[in-house]
């Protein structure tokens, strides 16, 4: 047993001093030979190429490809396969002049049902910005595997899943992942890897929590060799996360819809960090807003509130793989829920200053751990602070769900460590922290975002 231990020990060191150097030799090239193409719906001598797999196959590691406004389609499945360190930036006008505005001029990639739109394969670094991916098909709208990836302003909807990242390192910021459908993760499926989200919406999106018959699942089942629990549970309306390590910072994820389990989020395993998000009428019939089993999740600052009384999040161990599951809150809103959190089988939930709401806002049952048909429950730890009041959200009609001047939330929160709230706010302001993702501010400041390190 001990050889065989030191054997995997070894393995594990050399491939990461493979991975670092990988990456140290990228950064070298990205400064030795970084040059520019540009791509535009015109085609030559406008620009350089009229079809941005044209231009990314031209590219060398650490070129930056711009690619001017218009809508860019082709029947190549993938529509844009990358497989070298590039920067693929869009939201540019005819004369290409920086800096780009994404909102003036939508760059957008649709692939028309005929595949995914974009794949991202190999040991690279590749950064995505300011581009409207659509129409994925097989394969979704955005594939990144085995890469590093930056991923900002964005726009990712209508696909057959918007995002997949399979054991990448992905940092999301500023995207839009919106109304796009899979059979779990409708919007995101991380499978192992790791993912930093930051100031994301997701939203509208569907899980269908059906057996497909495409080829795209067997396909990944190839290539991803998934645990078990991947194959057997299916869910994750907006985001899916499969034994990765997660964090979630300032995000929305709202109106995501599953049909099996997690509304919004489906968590199965690994570690996830959820920070200061808006989590909010999501629906499914296991978990409306989140569905967690096994793994680690520690969670602060966060606000779930709904409109239809299902379950916030259903916490359960995963026996399979002895995985208990161990769940932390702190700062946490739970408004009009039929049970706010249900822990199940094994799981442990720790709460702390929690604001539950009442009245028109009342959860049903606030937090439970009933007996199984086993005779098994999860374990549920509750602080000494909790609330219960209205929560006076700002327009909970029209979601935004920050704090009106006489909310309860204000001031009652413990300190966390988090020093800014959803806004890029500081926090606390006034006499403590407040509870739930918004800061409540009297003349907000100016928006002040520190970087992911100093939060
Ligand atoms: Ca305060
Ligand atoms: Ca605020």
């Amino acid at each position: 047993m001990k050889s065989t231990d030191l054997g995997v020990g070894s393995f594990i060191i050399s491939l990461a001093l493979t991975l670092s150097l990988g990456l140290f030799v990228n950064l070298v090239k990205v400064r030795a030979t970084s040059s520019t193409y540009t791509v535009c719906p015109a085609g030559p001598p406008t620009c350089n190429y009229r079809t941005i797999q044209a231009a990314v196959d031209a590219a060398s590691e650490g070129d930056v490809i711009k690619i001017a406004t218009g809508t860019y389609t082709d029947t190549l499945n993938p529509m844009v396969s990358i497989t070298k360190s590039l920067t693929l930036r869009g939201g540019y006008a005819a004369d290409f002049t920086d800096p780009p505005d994404f909102e003036a001029y939508p760059t957008v990639l649709d692939a028309q049902g005929v595949g995914s739109v974009i794949d991202v394969l190999g040991e690279i670094t590749v950064t995505l910005e300011g581009l409207q991916i659509t129409g994925g098909g097989d394969g979704g709208g955005l594939r990144i595997m085995n890469a590093m990836a930056t991923l900002d302003h964005n726009k990712i909807f209508n696909n057959t899943r918007g995002l997949s990242l399979n054991n990448s390192q992905v940092t999301l910021s500023y995207n839009i992942i919106v109304s796009n459908t899979a059979t779990s993760g409708g919007g995101v499926c991380v499978s192992e890897g790791s993912a930093i989200f930051s100031n994301n919406i997701i939203a509208y999106n569907t899980a269908l929590a059906i057996w497909p018959s495409s080829s795209t699942y067997l396909r990944d089942k190839e290539e991803r060799q998934p645990p078990l629990s991947i194959l057997t549970t299916l869910g994750g309306g907006g985001l899916c996360l499969f034994y990765a390590n997660i964090i979630l910072t300032g995000n929305r994820i709202y109106s995501n819809t599953s049909y099996d389990k997690g509304g919004g989020l489906m968590i199965v395993g690994g570690a996830t960090t959820l920070t200061n998000n808006f989590i909010h009428d999501n629906q499914a019939p296991i978990g409306d807003e989140a569905f967690l089993i096994g793994g680690e999740a520690s969670l602060a600052h966060n606000t779930f509130a709904s409109h239809t009384r299902g379950t916030g999040l259903f916490v359960q161990g995963d026996k399979t793989f002895g995985d208990p599951g161990i769940v932390t809150m702190t700062n946490s809103i739970f408004g009009n829920y039929g049970v706010g959190i249900y822990v199940d089988t094994i799981a442990t939930v720790t709460v702390d200053s929690t604001l539950w709401g009442s009245g028109a806002w009342a959860n049903t049952t606030d937090i439970t751990n009933p007996t199984n048909w086993q005779g098994e429950a999860g374990y549920i730890y509750t602080g000494t602070l909790n609330l219960w009041d209205d929560p006076h959200f700002v327009s909970p009609e029209t979601g935004n769900y920050h704090l009106r001047p006489d909310s309860l939330a204000i001031d009652a929160g413990i300190n966390a460590g988090i020093y800014t709230d959803f806004d890029g706010e500081p926090r606390p302001y006034s006499a403590g922290f407040d509870i739930g993702a918004d800061e409540y501010w009297a003349n907000p400041p100016q928006k002040i975002y520190l970087p992911m390190v100093l939060r």
